[in-house]
């Protein structure tokens, strides 16, 4: 007998990636020869070593998960669905280091290798995880002539009002990250964007094989690091380095308030997104540099890291105040007042190709990219798709990223 094991209801092996929010998951007998009944059961369990992913299970959307799922499968190929997440506390190393084993009785009858991809901080990346995302960042920008000048040309003097200063600027650079992470993915599926967090030292960052090393002009790398071709501008290098005599490897960065302080803010939105003054604005100016003005930032790749974190720090937030769901007032800021791009209904610039005031007058890199493991926010995300990202409200808004200290359940 063999059945086929669905992640993320789907046979490709692109969809074989799991965070802690459940995957949508089948299994069908794809031959039943050797079956004795019309009814087969077979127990579904992950295995893993003991350093890298691990995953869970439930029969159903909602529930407790559990290390092993004995589900009735029927011979005739009819499927039956059941739910796979990481296990909080283990994502994977590697691509594919958990396999998922369906076994009737002591048979092994099918198995399917997956990965619990997971946002996690930079500091604490194994070097394997490093050097495969450098790699990966490095190709999309391919010394200037990659996919990357257009995240590049998204954020510009020009287009600041779509995604700052308003209270899309969370929604607008969570959907920012995210086509650029799957951007990222398409070059290699294993990497996830990692997270600096400004409010703590990152001696394992600031060098010369990972982000690099400088004290103002041009960023240091080591001969082996593919970022040391990084171009932009038509410029070659990354300027950036410290302001003030701050060093990034053994102190957090000076005024930039800490993440209880910043998980303090307030309950309601509108309080709590005056992070984008402090952490947010005081994380970019606490350099020189590309990363210190809107204009330039995302010239720097350091500015998806300290994105990424600011992301982190609103999805801790919503997790620490239940705030997911675009119905509930507190989730968001819904002022009447507020402009174009940053009402919840309202798309967001450049992803819905809109061009001409009060929008920019163009719209870099097209619609929004694609998951091969879930489906939303769609081409031309909304505001409010950025707000469900777990799908704890609606399971088809979840986005497909988790953060390693930001669980589900
Ligand atoms: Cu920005």
């Amino acid at each position: 007998m063999n059945v086929e094991l669905q992640i993320n209801n789907s046979t490709s092996a692109r969809a074989r990636f799991v965070s802690w929010t459940p995957s949508p998951c089948r299994i069908r007998v794809t031959d039943p020869s050797g079956a004795t009944a019309r009814i087969v059961n077979v127990r579904i369990t992950g295995r893993s070593a003991a350093s890298a992913g691990a995953v869970v299970f439930r029969a159903s959307a909602a529930g407790a998960f559990a290390d092993s799922l004995t589900v009735a499968v029927p011979i005739n190929g009819t499927s039956v669905s059941f739910f796979v997440a990481g296990k909080f506390g283990r994502p994977s190393v590697n691509n594919g280091d958990v396999r998922i084993e369906a076994r009737t009785g002591t048979t092994l009858v099918g198995s399917v290798p997956v990965m619990v991809r997971i946002r996690k901080n930079a500091n604490t990346l194994t070097l394997g995880e490093r050097n495969r995302f450098v790699a990966a960042f490095a190709q999309l920008n391919n010394q200037g002539a990659g996919r990357f000048a257009d995240f590049r040309d998204m954020h510009t003097d020009v287009s600041q009002p779509q995604a700052h200063g308003a209270p899309g600027f969370l929604p607008w650079h969570r959907a920012y990250l995210l086509d650029l992470e799957r951007e990222l993915q398409a070059i290699d599926p294993s990497v996830a964007l990692p997270y600096w967090r400004f409010d703590q030292p990152a001696p394992n960052l600031f060098t010369v094989d990972f982000f690099g090393v400088s004290n103002g002009g041009s960023v240091q790398f080591s001969n082996t690091n593919p970022l040391q071709f990084w171009t932009t501008d038509g410029a070659l290098g990354i300027v950036r380095g410290p302001r003030n005599l701050w060093n990034p490897s053994t102190q957090p960065g000076p005024g930039v308030i800490t993440e209880t302080q910043t998980l303090a803010l307030g309950t309601q939105y509108p309080a709590f997104s005056g992070m984008e003054g402090n952490p947010h604005g005081t994380a970019h100016t606490r350099w020189d540099g590309f990363i210190r003005q809107i204009g330039t930032a995302a010239r720097d790749p350091l500015f998806f890291l300290l994105h990424c974190n600011v992301d982190r720090l609103w999805a801790k937030w919503q997790r620490q105040n239940g705030r997911f769901d675009p119905a509930q007032a507190a989730s968001y800021d819904s002022n009447p007042g507020n402009p174009i791009g940053h009402n919840l209904v309202d798309t967001m610039w450049p992803w819905n190709g809109i061009t001409g005031p009060p929008r920019p007058p163009t719209a870099p890199g097209g619609a929004m990219s694609s998951s091969p493991c879930v489906g939303a926010p769609g081409a031309s995300p909304r505001v409010r798709s950025s707000l469900d990202f777990q799908g704890r409200v609606a399971a088809a808004s979840r986005l497909g990223f988790d953060y390693d200290d930001v669980r589900f359940t």
